[in-house]
């Protein structure tokens, strides 16, 4: 352990907390790393869960060609989106209890620029609806109607959900739930949310992140993955993170932002989402079936994961390979 992070740790323990400057403490990390991406220059791709390989492979093509990482990661879990057969994510996501596909997802790039839509129906891409409100408006967030009448104007497609097979999956739950209006419990099957990050060529990150959020959740529900801080954060001088599991746990606790200020105060990225994951627990009395996971990278471009649960995996695209990588965990289930 450096020096330095010897300190900081002594004051977060609160014994020479008077004399910690954080900012100084970032500056010297932002200094460090600086140094080693130019030396580095290799880009590097990560994404939660198995659909992962598929998106990294796409936004692996964007950044071997010197592609921005914010492209990269557009492009790459728009892949994810696409696939009709992933219940998680964009077109052939699950709905909520009333039978409506509300789609949530985020952007973030290496200049701190983001954008966002929650509740979103009928539209094909959402991640790129994000991407039009962070370039083409002054704002960061739309929701609902807003967010879809901001689509149709913006010309993107149009689709109709739940497809087939989803709405008779739907059917077949309310007929079994019917007088049940106690919230469903998530379950790690049903963890499927894409988080990405990339580092690009100049050095520079970027994430994205997108979902159809938890099946057959409350309508109008909306969670962690289209909060900025929550579902994504990027800070170009120190590193990104983004979370899959459970949303309402992941915002209590500010969860992406929360590793990557961690990582600006010297954690390694697995530390830090261990930090996050540890916070996570502390705050809750029944961790039965709270799955939490955060994936993380920083600026230098090592990676790092952690979850509550086992059972969290990762898609690692470098110059070498793409392969999956399972993640720290705090506990089996
Ligand atoms: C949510 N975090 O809506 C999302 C769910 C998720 O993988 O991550 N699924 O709470």
């Amino acid at each position: 352990m450096t020096d330095r992070r010897k300190f900081l740790k002594i004051g977060l323990a609160g014994a020479a907390i008077a004399t910690i400057d954080p900012l100084r403490a970032g500056d010297q990390y932002l200094k460090k790393a600086e140094i080693v991406s130019q030396i580095k220059k290799s880009p590097i791709v990560i994404s939660t869960w198995n659909h992962g390989i598929a998106a990294n492979e796409a936004a692996w093509k964007v950044l071997e060609n010197g592609g921005a990482a914010i492209d990269a990661v557009e492009t790459g879990v728009k892949v994810t989106e696409s696939d009709l057969s992933n219940r998680s994510v964009g077109i052939g996501g699950m709905p909520d209890r009333d039978g409506h596909v509300t789609l949530d997802a985020c952007i973030m790039d290496e200049r701190s620029r983001c954008g966002s839509v929650a509740f979103l129906e009928g539209i094909a891409h959402p991640i790129s609806v994000a991407r039009a409100v962070m370039d083409r408006t002054q704002h960061v967030m739309l929701v609902g109607s807003g967010a879809k009448k901001f689509a149709m104007d913006q010309g993107f497609e149009r689709i109709k959900t739940p497809i087939p097979e989803v709405r008779k999956e739907w059917k077949k739950w309310r007929k079994e739930h019917a007088e049940e209006y106690k919230r469903p419990e998530i379950n790690h099957e049903n963890h499927d949310t894409i988080g990405m990050l990339a580092l690009d060529a100049n050095g520079n990150l970027s994430g994205a992140c997108t979902t159809s959020g938890w099946a057959y959740k409350m309508h109008g529900r909306v969670g962690d993955s289209p909060i900025i801080g929550a579902g994504l954060f990027v800070d170009n001088e120190v590193g990104a993170a983004c979370a899959t599991g459970l949303g309402e746990a992941i915002i209590r606790i500010a969860g992406s932002h929360t590793v990557v200020e961690l990582m600006r105060q010297g954690y390694s990225p697995m530390e830090a989402c261990k930090a996050a994951v540890d916070r996570i627990i502390s705050k809750h009395k029944d961790l039965s079936n709270l799955q939490c996971c955060f994936l993380a990278l920083d600026k230098l471009g090592n990676v790092g994961a952690y979850s509550v649960y086992n059972g969290f995996n990762y898609a690692l695209r470098t110059v070498e390979h793409n392969k999956m990588v399972d993640s720290s965990f705090d506990r089996k289930w």
